[in-house]
């Protein structure tokens, strides 16, 4: 009991500080600790300011906090990466970069605290913390000689701003007489603090805007792009490939909506007047470099086809249709005097490689059997939205993103599976993987309520490369029934279906299932993503009133 009221009273003396000039008492103390994590805060600040302000210098993406975040992604097992994808959604990068700023300015209070007593310790936390930053830039793949520059400014400007704030707290004013409050200026304290806060938001406000600003060459260059009309233009989508049905997928997917997955937390801006592409490797009988314009000068392709990530669990987001035009890949290929393995070509994968690093590897064999497979450059009608590639990005049917869809495309490589692993690879994923037969029920929702009687359940299912044959549904572990296909436009797209259930009152679970071309069936074996794509039949459960 005695140590409670202890506390008490001490918090009431607390209360009453201003009448009791004796030095610095509890009060004092606590608001020098609290003004030493306000250092620490003030000191993150200013480095995150001065580093963005010099990242505008150097490139946004070596900015410390996007550059700890890529080598974060880049050290991410295959299980947290799909974990992160799946709660967090295209979320996942804000999340992981608001988890970085929390973490450091968790340890900029403790820098700032340990600063009030071991002022060179603070500042060498400081120094430690640039250090990473600077690491991380240094690590990436598509690092550049200058990355680590703007996380050695930010660390020194934090390391000055920590010494003179800590300084300001420890040194007591000489007096005779003790003062009121804490023993240290007052004054001086919040004049320093004031101006770090605003010089430091001045940093970060005018490096952002300069760094908004360097991506004003790119979009430039994307908004004087004219598409040619293809050679080869795709036929019209069949009228019958829309079902009306409300809440299904719409056929093509509106660039503003399709899914985007990618690792960069900066989407890249590429200039494509200054854009190249160059072809190399084994059995390429002569280096090729591509300008933009060479490739806008070809004869172009455009075709439906319908993209999926790995990552997509059964029934989820991450696959969306759209109408790509551009240069066919085997044609370059060939030119390059590439041949497929089976015609005794040395090389067997197809690396491509972006301006941010990626590594995506293909089969050369698919890309030469005769698919559309294509280097694309426009996307529903218009250049590449920079989100999904711009200026050039890989598309290639029926095989998932990963192992297909590099964006922002800088480099084509020919080597072999056995010499080079792609960067999924290496963390976990297959070497190969083809997109597996998958259906999706779009409407009714989960846990929606209808009422009794005539219900449209309708969605869509894809099979890329070899078509869908028959979508089934069964309620509640019944018979299955056959649901009416949408007209088919290619077999490299996904098709709408609809079947009208007679919806009894009660809780029901409607499950799909779709058979390709090939005969084959979707099993209901249920399998995570990694290594190569989820596998079980989307299920939804219905309350029916
Ligand atoms: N440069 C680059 N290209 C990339 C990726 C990436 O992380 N970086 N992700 C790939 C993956 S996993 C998929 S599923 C597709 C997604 O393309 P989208 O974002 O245009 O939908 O892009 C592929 N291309
Ligand atoms: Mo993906």
């Amino acid at each position: 009991m005695t140590g409670v009221t202890g506390q008490q009273r001490s918090s009431t003396d607390g209360g009453r500080e201003s009448r009791r000039p004796r030095g610095p008492g509890r009060a004092g103390r606590v608001l020098r600790l609290l003004l030493g994590a306000l250092s620490g805060l003030l000191a993150a600040a200013a480095s995150l300011g001065v580093a963005e302000l010099v990242s505008a210098a150097v490139r946004p993406e070596a900015s410390p906090v996007v550059a700890v975040g890529g080598a974060v992604i880049d050290r991410t097992p295959a299980s947290v990466k799909d974990y992160a994808v799946r709660h967090f959604g295209t979320d996942d990068k804000l999340v992981l970069q608001l988890g970085i700023v929390a973490l450091l300015g968790l340890f900029a209070v403790l820098l700032g605290v340990t600063a009030l007593r071991f002022r060179r310790a603070g500042c060498a936390g400081v120094l430690v913390f640039g250090g990473v930053g600077a690491v991380a830039a240094w690590s990436r793949p598509e690092r550049q000689g200058l990355d680590v520059l703007p996380s050695v400014a930010g660390a020194l400007a934090g390391v000055a701003v920590l010494w003179v704030l800590s300084g300001r707290l420890a040194a007591a004013p000489p007096a005779a007489v003790p003062a009121p409050g804490p023993a240290f200026d007052r004054r001086r304290f919040v004049v320093a603090a004031t101006a770090t806060a605003a010089a430091s938001a001045a940093a970060g406000v005018l490096g952002r805007a300069l760094n908004a600003r360097s991506g004003a060459a790119a979009a430039a260059s994307r908004t004087a792009v004219v598409l040619p009309r293809p050679a080869s233009a795709a036929a019209p989508v069949p009228r019958g490939a829309h079902l009306a049905v409300p809440g299904v997928s719409p056929f093509l997917t509106p660039s503003g909506s399709f899914y985007r997955v990618d690792t960069a937390l900066v989407v890249p801006k590429v200039d494509a007047t200054t854009w190249r592409l160059r072809l190399h490797g084994l059995g390429v009988a002569r280096e090729l470099t591509y300008t933009y314009q060479d490739l806008l000068n070809r004869p172009l392709i455009e075709r439906d086809i319908t993209l999926t990530c790995v990552s997509n669990e059964v029934g989820g987001p991450y696959v969306g249709n759209a109408r790509w035009i551009g240069v066919r890949l085997a044609d370059l290929l060939r030119e390059a005097g590439v041949r497929a393995p089976s015609r005794g070509g040395p090389a067997d994968q197809l690396v491509a490689r972006s301006v941010d690093g990626m590594t995506i590897g293909s089969p050369v064999e698919t890309v030469l059997d005769g698919r559309d497979a294509m280097l694309a450059l426009g996307m529903n009608g218009r250049p590449l939205p920079f989100a999904h590639g711009f200026p050039v990005r890989v598309v290639i049917p029926g095989l998932y993103g990963y192992v297909s869809a590099c964006k922002w495309l800088s480099e084509l490589e020919l080597t072999t599976f056995d010499a080079f692993d792609a960067y999924w690879v290496r963390r976990s994923w297959s070497r190969q993987a083809p997109v597996k037969t998958e259906s999706r029920i779009d409407t009714p929702k989960p846990f929606a309520t209808p009422r009794a009687g005539r219900v449209a359940v309708a969605g869509v299912a894809w099979a890329q490369h070899r078509g869908i044959d028959r979508v089934e549904l069964r309620v509640d572990a019944g018979p299955w029934h056959t649901a009416r296909l949408a007209a088919e436009d290619t077999a490299d797209t996904w098709r709408q279906w609809v079947w009208t259930w007679d919806a009894t009152p009660g809780t029901h679970r409607i499950e799909v299932r779709a058979t390709d071309r090939d005969g084959h069936t979707q099993t209901d074996e249920r399998a995570g993503t990694v290594p190569d794509g989820a596998t079980g039949w989307h299920s939804v459960v219905v309350d029916v009133t």
